[in-house]
């Protein structure tokens, strides 16, 4: 098996740190080609990343359904709770910062691309204070986004909310995530498990490197 990903990537983030709080050795490497090469386009049919490669050749896109194929196929260390209202707060989590966070932040680095102008910027703070207070009304007061177990919902909220905390000062607004309490309290406990810490300290490096300005 092996899963193509970029450290840029807030999408590959989550699947990342599954295979981390998991324990998995599974192969990470870059899409072949490139992620808009035609070879790689050739291999999913999505041609985004993240993407799995499987043992039987086939390869399986798009980051929330890998995450629940990994957690299926990998029962050890479970991310999902066992009883059915628990698996559905944790996927209306990973929804929510998918239709919140993930998708504003992946517009904004497209509008930063081509010169970040104040409407987009406005666009880009109304559309996540929309997100961040919906997921505000649904994360756990203590422990994790979903209460005392780690779990998939971390995963992906965990670096989307570390895109926010690097976005917000070149937003105009360094406060955004501060004024949503009980996520901005989630967050250092949340950095604090070691399969976070572990992809934050990627996306931190990639992008540094990636030379976006964020401040
Ligand atoms: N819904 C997809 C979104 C993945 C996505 O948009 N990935 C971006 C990188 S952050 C990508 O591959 N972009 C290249 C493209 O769209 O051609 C998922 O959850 O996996």
């Amino acid at each position: 098996m092996i899963l193509y990903s970029d450290d840029t990537s807030p999408y590959c983030a989550p699947v990342r740190a599954a295979i981390y709080a998991k324990g998995l050795g599974l192969a990470i490497e870059p899409p072949p080609g490139g992620i808009k090469s035609a070879e790689y386009k050739a291999l999913s049919i999505t041609g985004t990343i993240p993407a799995l490669k499987l043992d039987d050749g086939s390869v399986l896109p798009e980051s929330a359904v890998i995450l629940g194929y990994l957690d299926e196929k990998f029962p050890e260390n479970p991310l999902r709770p066992a009883d059915a209202e628990g698996r559905a707060r944790v996927a209306l989590v990973q929804r929510l910062t998918e239709q919140g966070v993930l998708g504003p932040l992946v517009q904004l680095f497209h509008d930063f691309s081509a010169g970040l102008g104040d409407a987009a910027r406005d666009k880009a703070r109304e559309a996540l204070t929309v997100g961040l207070t919906r997921l505000e009304a649904v994360v756990a007061a203590e422990g994790y986004a979903c209460g005392p177990d780690f779990t998939l919902a971390d995963c992906i909220l965990a670096p989307a909310l570390f895109g926010v905390i690097a976005w917000a000062p070149g937003l105009g607004d360094p406060e955004l995530l501060t004024r949503h309490h009980r996520l901005i309290g989630y967050f250092p406990r949340a950095a604090a498990h070691p399969a976070i810490a572990k992809v934050l300290g990627e996306l931190q490096t990639a992008l540094a490197a990636s030379g976006v300005s964020l401040g």
